[in-house]
């Protein structure tokens, strides 16, 4: 497969600074010589460039740097479009605001292909507050309302292209949503597996019958990896730690169950933010998921410890 990779380095959609270097660590853990390793070809385009920021004003005096996270959108969605077509884009964040524009690039990609774009939100968040409903006023916990085209987006994040439908999303790993989004995810008929499904089911049935779901329509699936998937003890480097995350195996386990899949067309790894990393084990894991999801097996996984 060819991949086409994306630095994203916002870190403007979150309270605390440090995301911005989330690619460099990406690629300084080894991302590229594990694709490779793999048998994939790479090309590294670089950083995405934001479009001119504009002055915005809106009623919700809580938010943060709308201006700049509107623009980062409009320069995203440009560059996740360019870099999709024929070949498997992988974006670098940059905390999870990034998604919005991914997810706006790829949605217009797949509607212009005919297929029907499927997401997987691996978080501990649905990230599904609308501007008028986010208390923190952070940007980065609204990209995926944004996306499938809940209300009041108009006039201050770019108009999509297309969006996502509600239906053919599934959010897998939550344990941290907010009053409003609690609402909203069921009014809009998100599939939203929280992870006291995980431990009564298993992660595997789950998934499984996502999957199906996404084969049966000859849908594309655009996976987002926020590092708070994941259990803290495992992945300290982001800003959002919530206790009671995916396992090292649960985490791998999806990956390889995504590889198997051959379903999966883009992905997102976001939210590392390396200034809170421990020797860089954390963007160390998250390259060592990208290589599951990407091809790699037990059997030929080296041994790394700390
Ligand atoms: N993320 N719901 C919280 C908020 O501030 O709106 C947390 C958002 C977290 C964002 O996971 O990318
Ligand atoms: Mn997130
Ligand atoms: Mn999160
Ligand atoms: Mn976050």
């Amino acid at each position: 497969m060819h991949c086409n990779i994306l630095g994203a380095p916002v870190q403007d959609g979150s309270r605390r600074m440090g995301c911005e270097m989330g690619p460099s660590a990406l690629r300084t853990a080894g991302l590229i010589a594990a694709l490779s390793e793999l048998g994939h070809t790479v090309t590294d385009l670089g950083a995405v460039v934001p479009a001119a920021v504009r002055p915005l004003t809106h009623g919700n005096l809580a938010l943060k740097a709308l201006p700049e996270i509107s623009a980062w959108t409009a320069g995203i969605a440009d560059a996740a479009y360019a870099a999709s077509g024929g070949a498997m884009p992988i974006f670098l964040g940059g905390d999870h605001s990034i998604s919005a524009g991914t997810l706006s690039g790829l949605a217009r990609r797949a509607a212009e292909a005919g297929r029907p774009l499927f997401v997987l939100w691996l978080d501990a968040h649905p990230d599904f507050h609308t501007l008028d409903t986010t208390v923190s006023g952070n940007l980065h916990g609204v990209p995926l309302a944004y996306a499938s085209g809940q209300p009041g987006f108009d006039g201050y994040f770019p108009d999509l292209p297309a969006k996502v439908d509600p239906a053919r999303i599934c959010t897998l790993g939550i344990r941290s949503v907010d009053p409003a989004e609690r609402q909203a995810l069921r009014a809009a008929g998100v599939t939203a597996h929280d992870m006291r499904a995980i431990d009564e089911h298993g992660i595997a049935p789950l998934l499984g019958a996502f999957l199906e779901r996404v084969a049966a329509e000859n849908g594309l699936l655009h996976v987002s990896l926020d590092v708070d998937f994941l259990d803290p003890s495992i992945a300290p480097a982001v800003g959002t730690t919530v206790p009671g995350g995916a396992t090292f195996r649960e985490a791998h386990l999806v990956m390889e169950m995504l590889s198997d899949s051959g379903l999966v067309s883009s992905l997102d790894l976001v939210e590392l933010n390396p200034f809170l990393d421990e020797r860089g084990r954390t963007a160390t894991l998250m390259v060592d998921l990208t290589a599951s999801l990407m091809g790699r097996r037990i059997m030929d996984r080296p041994t790394r410890s700390f």
